[in-house]
């Protein structure tokens, strides 16, 4: 990797990380963020390397854990914050929450449906395909989305139809605050997949340099081949599974395990591998630290003074969505004459 892409990938794990430590801090302040919160401090590896490896027009889908997702896809912070204070510069109008955000001009989806995000992309990564275009779609769940049945479905709808998607397993080990073991005789989830006939990968290692060659590959193979892939990603989360104040008192893990994934933070590993690569690192650090912590401060600021929907904004916001459907269907061709008048670059595959 160059240094320039190396020192976007340390950046990009501290804003992750920082954003989360300045929310946990901020949130019970004057009770003026009501919406439940997924942190995912622990977790940045994976969207800090998507965040530099995906382009603007793919499609990224996650679940209920969706701030390092919207961070990777280049979401505007200030944006963020206002949809967690319930305001109507938020993301999605002040109206979703931490859970169910998108923002359709970065192709950002998240929802709290455990395995929608898997659901959903092969109807994105189908007309993607149909329209000739070239980009994919990363759809993101946890190790208990892979609990549900659906999950297996769409994998195999998605190798039927040759469907550019990478799936991936963020797996943290627990489904709330469950283990994996006490749910699963099989802990491989890459391994239940083989005999659907998707190509599989599994990352165990806490280097974010790793993780993003492996991830360019990937990428680079699904863009050629037009097929999905399957990958599976070791984590941990460090703070609770919901919330900003720690749930670790219900003893569903042991402090052994947790002392044992601290010791290999991705973003302590990194900092410490760049101190011993790149001379004037601490310099860097120290900048880009300004940096992101003032663009926090003033997202905090945005969101504070921006205004709160009022109710004919809140029902104007469902009714725009609804007009949209409305349009659709309004618009609706029989299907025949629309692939007639559209014709496809890409050949239908039924
Ligand atoms: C279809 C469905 N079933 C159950 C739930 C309740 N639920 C919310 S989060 C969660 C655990 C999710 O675990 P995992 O997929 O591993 O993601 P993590 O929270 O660990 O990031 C469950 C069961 C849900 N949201 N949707």
């Amino acid at each position: 990797m160059k240094k320039k892409e190396k020192i976007k990938l340390y950046e990009s794990l501290f804003y992750i990380r920082e954003v989360q430590e300045q929310l946990i801090k901020k949130y019970r302040q004057g009770n003026k963020m009501r919406c439940p919160m997924h942190f995912c401090i622990g977790q940045e590896m994976l969207p800090a390397v998507l965040r530099q490896l995906i382009d603007k027009k793919d499609s990224l889908f996650c679940g209920h854990r969706s701030h390092g997702y919207y961070l990777s896809k280049n979401g505007p912070l200030n944006q963020l914050f206002a949809e967690f204070y319930g305001k109507k510069t938020g993301v999605s109008g002040g109206m979703s929450g931490s859970q169910e955000m998108m923002l359709e001009k970065i192709n950002f989806y998240s929802g709290a449906l455990l395995s929608g995000s898997f659901a959903m992309s092969i109807g994105d990564a189908f007309s993607k395909k149909y329209n000739g275009k070239k980009n994919l779609s990363v759809a993101i769940i946890g190790d208990g989305g892979m609990d549900e049945g659906i999950s297996y479905e769409v994998i195999n709808m998605a190798v039927m139809m040759k469907l550019p998607v990478l799936f991936i397993c963020e797996n943290n080990l627990y489904s709330t605050q469950t283990h994996m073991r006490e749910r699963n005789k099989n802990l491989n989830i890459y391994k239940k997949l083989l005999p659907y006939g998707i190509k599989t990968s599994f990352i165990n290692s806490n280097n974010p340099e790793k993780c993003f060659l492996k991830i360019k590959n990937i990428i680079k193979d699904i863009k050629s081949s037009n097929r999905p892939v399957f990958l599976e990603v070791m984590t941990y989360r460090f703070n609770a599974h919901v919330g900003p104040e720690s749930d670790d008192h219900y003893n569903y893990r042991s402090n052994k395990e947790i002392n044992s994934w601290k010791k290999k933070d991705p973003l302590n590993f990194y900092k410490n591998k760049l101190i011993k690569e790149i001379k004037d690192f601490e310099n860097i650090n120290m900048l880009i630290k300004k940096k992101i912590k003032n663009k926090i401060n003033n997202a905090f600021k945005y969101a504070e003074q921006s205004k709160f929907p009022n109710s004919f904004e809140k029902f104007n916001y469902q009714n725009t969505y609804s007009k949209k459907v409305k349009n659709f269907y309004n618009n609706q061709i029989p299907f025949d004459e629309k692939q007639e008048e559209h014709k496809p670059k890409a050949s239908s595959p039924y």
